[in-house]
């Protein structure tokens, strides 16, 4: 039976795909298993072989499903340590799907843009092919390399929330594979080009697992280290002429086979990521910890909701029969569900690589029509104050991760005040993608805003706009 190995095997993989291929195995009484690979959670891996693999799924919230007990994953390896294994799981023949969630900072882009970071020392440590690989796209050309001995189908599905993420991931391949030795680099560019890349739209929200997920599994009986929470929602659109290989039967357990995959990535990220980095920023700034209380705030709401309608919507071309209205609302109730204390500083996190997946692109078509989309510029402004200020955040937070928080605080010094830094930041420093180092008055609005957000407290001007 052909298998999956799966790269990034954090909670998300654990609650959305590993999910629905055991409920397509028991659909159609198949057995495809799957090799989870992490890249470096040491822990998570300890756990899951003493579990040996199995692991609970809590859904949380109105409507939740009793614990799921996820018993595909059959292999788990560890690539900071098991390079060597994992290249293997890679090339095996068996294997004919690679699936990969490893966010956006695991395809080493160029800040700002799509294209593979040539300077990013992990992608240049492994392009030299003098020791085992350690960043997810080295090991995932070295799999491909391996492979050219006998040129078995395989496709690689990229499961980030990436805009055309097939189409990204086969850019990143391409770009490493020029840098490897010419004879290893056509071999990779050969293994790929006969390849599928399909485009993916993923949904569910997957927070973090707390203290609270153990005790409610072990309430029902569960003795389980690592369990995952997750909202009863779930949903994937695949590609289906993206693939060239067998694979689990994914649409028997619900996931959707569509010729219009761009159209549902672009509203998962603009109907529904931007609108939860919006409300992870300005609830940041108004001392929220968890999502759910943004949400409930009518005032941070309305801002939400009117950069979700009024702002975004317009920017894309709808699916066929998609009831923008319905998932204006489903989006909200998801938002609002408190019992997944999906945290401000989690969505806040690594602003820099999504938003540039979530705005840019929006804020381009409105100043192609000579308007500038105040919220839009709202929610820019507002990360620009939590990553440059030191101050703007008051509760405490574990993890606020930003890649290029240093350079804006540099920049941040240098400036001679949020107009200057917007600039240096948006523009010359291009950090959230080149569509908006042309948007000058779009910048310059965001200029603005991190002014005031600077000058008075972020409630009092989210209120005067939610109210105007
Ligand atoms: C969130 C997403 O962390 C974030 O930035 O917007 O992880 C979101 O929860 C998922 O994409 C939902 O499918």
């Amino acid at each position: 039976m052909s298998r999956v190995v799966h790269l990034g095997l954090g909670s998300f993989h654990r609650a959305h795909q590993a999910v629905y291929t055991q409920a397509a195995n028991r659909v159609t009484g198949s057995d495809r298993r799957i090799t989870g690979v992490s890249l470096r959670n040491r822990e998570l891996v300890a756990a899951l072989r003493a579990q040996r693999g199995r692991y609970t799924v809590l859904e949380v919230g109105p409507d939740a499903a009793a614990p799921l007990t996820v018993e595909v994953v059959d292999e788990v390896l560890l690539a900071a340590d098991q390079p060597v294994a994992v290249v293997a799981a890679l090339a095996d023949e068996a294997t004919t799907t690679v699936t990969l969630t490893v966010t956006e900072k695991g395809y080493a882009f160029r800040p700002g843009g799509h294209d593979l970071d040539l300077t990013d020392p992990g992608i240049r440590r492994d392009a030299t092919l003098e020791a085992p690989p350690t960043t997810a796209v080295g090991l995932l050309a070295a799999g491909l390399l391996a492979r050219a001995d006998h040129g078995a189908p395989v496709d690689l599905v990229s499961c980030d929330n990436v805009g055309h993420n097939g189409a990204a991931l086969r850019a990143v391949l391409e770009q490493y594979a020029a840098l490897l030795p010419p004879r290893e680099g056509a071999a990779v560019r050969t293994v790929l080009d006969a390849a599928g890349t399909p485009d993916t739209m993923v949904d569910r929200i997957v927070p973090r697992t707390t203290e609270a997920t153990r005790r409610a599994v072990a309430a029902a009986g569960i003795s389980d280290a690592v369990p995952v929470p997750a909202e009863p929602f779930s949903m994937w659109v695949l590609d289906a002429s993206g693939f060239t290989a067998p694979r689990p039967a994914w649409e028997s357990a619900g996931a959707v086979l569509s010729g219009e995959v761009g159209a549902y990535e672009l509203v998962k990220l603009r109907l529904l990521n931007a609108p939860n980095s919006m409300l992870a920023y300005l609830g940041l700034l108004t001392g929220r910890t968890e999502i759910a209380d943004a949400a409930a705030d009518p005032d941070l709401r309305a801002l939400a909701d009117r950069a979700l309608g009024d702002e975004m919507e317009p920017t894309i071309p709808l699916p066929a029969g998609f009831d923008a209205a319905a998932y204006r609302a489903q989006v909200f109730r998801r938002f609002l569900n408190h019992d997944l204390r999906h945290l401000t500083e989690q969505v806040g996190s690594d602003g820099s690589l999504k938003l540039t997946q979530r705005v840019p692109a929006a804020v381009a078509w409105h100043t192609a029509r000579g308007s500038v989309p105040e919220h839009l510029a709202l929610l820019v402004a507002a990360w620009l104050r939590v990553t440059a200020d030191a101050d703007a955040v008051t509760i405490p937070t574990i993890g606020l991760h930003e890649p290029v928080r240093d350079r804006v605080r540099s920049l941040a010094a240098a400036a001679r005040g949020p107009h200057d830094l917007a600039h240096a930041a948006l523009v010359d420093a291009a950090l959230l993608g080149h569509d908006l180092t042309t948007r000058t008055s779009f910048v310059d609005r965001v200029g603005e805003l991190l002014a005031d957000l600077r000058r008075h407290p972020a409630a009092a001007l989210i209120r005067s706009m939610a109210r105007s």
